[in-house]
């Protein structure tokens, strides 16, 4: 086998990859580990930063979105008993959010690939990456029970956390910063109404969050201790605990329902640098992590995709590889302005365990402020509906 760029993952970042080369005229094979049902099962993401909204939409891939998703002028911020206050990231930048799930983005992404006829493996296991450091590198892996052989100029590791491309940069080159929080999100999907507003809520019990994915679906998540168990959380202690963290003007507004859906995650902050290393490329969830807070995982996901998809089309049309080289510090100065905003929220938001009351008495007044302050809100809705993308 043999193609112009190999990528491995068919999550966002892969499959939003190899529909902009396509557009590009740039040939992609795509290797993923499992199913498309599996794929499509896994419910995560929700908040379209508006800079992921026109990449998805000057693709083609915008259609549904606008019909099925919600914009938002901005989202809510409740807080043990107080009055909530709204950050109006519209009025303040003229760019709204949307919510619109990434289930139905890989939705979008897989019938956007079979209409172009995209070369996609399904079950692909064993991959091993071979020959980065020079002009013609490949992928092992078994398809169907044969070994196989995918010669390319280019590998994109878009395998998520727990892929192998990260791992196959030589020892020495990568640098890793991490810090792991010391609680969980357990998050349930329910048929009843959501809020109107995406409402985050900080109280002492533990921080709360309420989203959506239409008018009658709505996504719930609370914080939990590491050890938790999702059978420890049956609907009615969820919801109990749920509204119990918002003030009751907002509480009362909350409608019940069983959950579709309820999983635990852990979170923690990842950046891997850099992220390229001769021919192979990381992008989205390979390179990064972020604690879901910030509704920033699959926003880099995609703007990781926009800056490596460019760099390849001039790589291609223009013999460039002046963008390709510069790839790793573009796509990071994002990844970090992200990556900071996810941990100033997550800090802002949570009940840590193990803080003293000096730093809760710090927290509350922290959110004090940003309550008090225009220019406050102001610094965090640019960060949260997302700053422009580098041209
Ligand atoms: P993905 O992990 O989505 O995709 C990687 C793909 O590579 C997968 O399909 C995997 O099967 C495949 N793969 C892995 N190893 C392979 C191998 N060896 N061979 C072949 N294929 C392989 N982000 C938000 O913004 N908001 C949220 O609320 C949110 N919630 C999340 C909840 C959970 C439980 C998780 C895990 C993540 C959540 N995220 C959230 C982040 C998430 O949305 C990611 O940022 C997004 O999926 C990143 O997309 P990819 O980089 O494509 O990685
Ligand atoms: C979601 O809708 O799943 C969602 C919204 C905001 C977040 C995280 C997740 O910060």
């Amino acid at each position: 086998m043999k193609t112009q760029i190999a990528i491995i993952g068919a999550g966002p970042a892969g499959l939003l990859l190899s529909h902009l080369l396509h557009r590009q005229g740039i040939h992609s094979i795509v290797l993923e580990r499992q199913t498309r049902d599996h794929v499509l099962s896994r419910i995560r993401a929700g908040v379209l930063e508006s800079t992921s909204v026109e990449v998805l939409r000057a693709a083609g891939l915008a259609d549904r979105m606008d019909r099925e998703g919600h914009p938002h002028d901005g989202m809510r911020i409740a807080w043990a008993g107080r009055d909530s206050f709204y950050v109006n990231s519209g009025q303040m930048l003229g760019r709204p959010f949307v919510t619109y799930g990434q289930t139905q983005i890989q939705q979008d992404l897989f019938a956007a690939a079979d209409a172009r006829g995209q070369s996609l493996l399904h079950g692909v296991h064993g991959i091993t990456l071979h020959g980065i450091d020079g002009a013609s590198p490949s992928l092992a892996f078994t398809h169907q029970s044969e070994n196989r052989e995918l010669k390319c100029d280019y590998i994109v590791g878009c395998d998520g956390f727990h892929g192998p491309s990260r791992r196959a940069m030589p020892a020495g080159v990568l640098r890793e910063y991490e810090k792991v929080y010391p609680f969980g999100w357990l998050g349930i999907m329910a048929r009843v109404k959501p809020l109107d507003d995406v409402t985050y809520a900080y109280h002492p019990r533990g921080f709360a969050l309420a989203s959506r994915r239409n008018d009658k679906l709505g996504r719930f998540y609370i914080q939990v201790p590491l050890e938790d168990k999702i059978e420890d959380w049956p609907d009615g202690r969820f919801w109990a605990e749920f509204k119990a963290r918002f003030p009751q003007a907002i509480a009362r507004q909350i409608e019940e329902g069983p959950s579709i859906e309820k999983s635990i995650a852990p979170l923690r902050s990842f950046v891997a640098e850099p992220m390229s290393h001769g021919r192979l490329f990381l992008a989205g969830d390979a390179a990064h992590i972020v604690p879901p807070t910030g509704a920033k995982g699959l926003n880099l996901a995609i703007s990781d995709v926009h800056y490596l998809s460019r760099a390849l089309a001039s790589r291609y049309h223009d013999a460039s590889e002046e963008l390709l080289g510069n790839y790793s510090a573009t796509a990071l100065r994002r990844v970090w302005s992200s990556v900071r905003t996810s941990w100033h929220l997550t800090n802002l938001l949570h009940s840590f365990p193990a803080a003293t009351d000096f730093e809760r008495r710090a927290q509350e007044h922290e959110l004090a402020y940003l309550q008090s302050s225009t220019r406050a809100q102001a610094a965090l809705a640019e960060q949260y509906a997302g700053l422009p993308l580098e041209i």
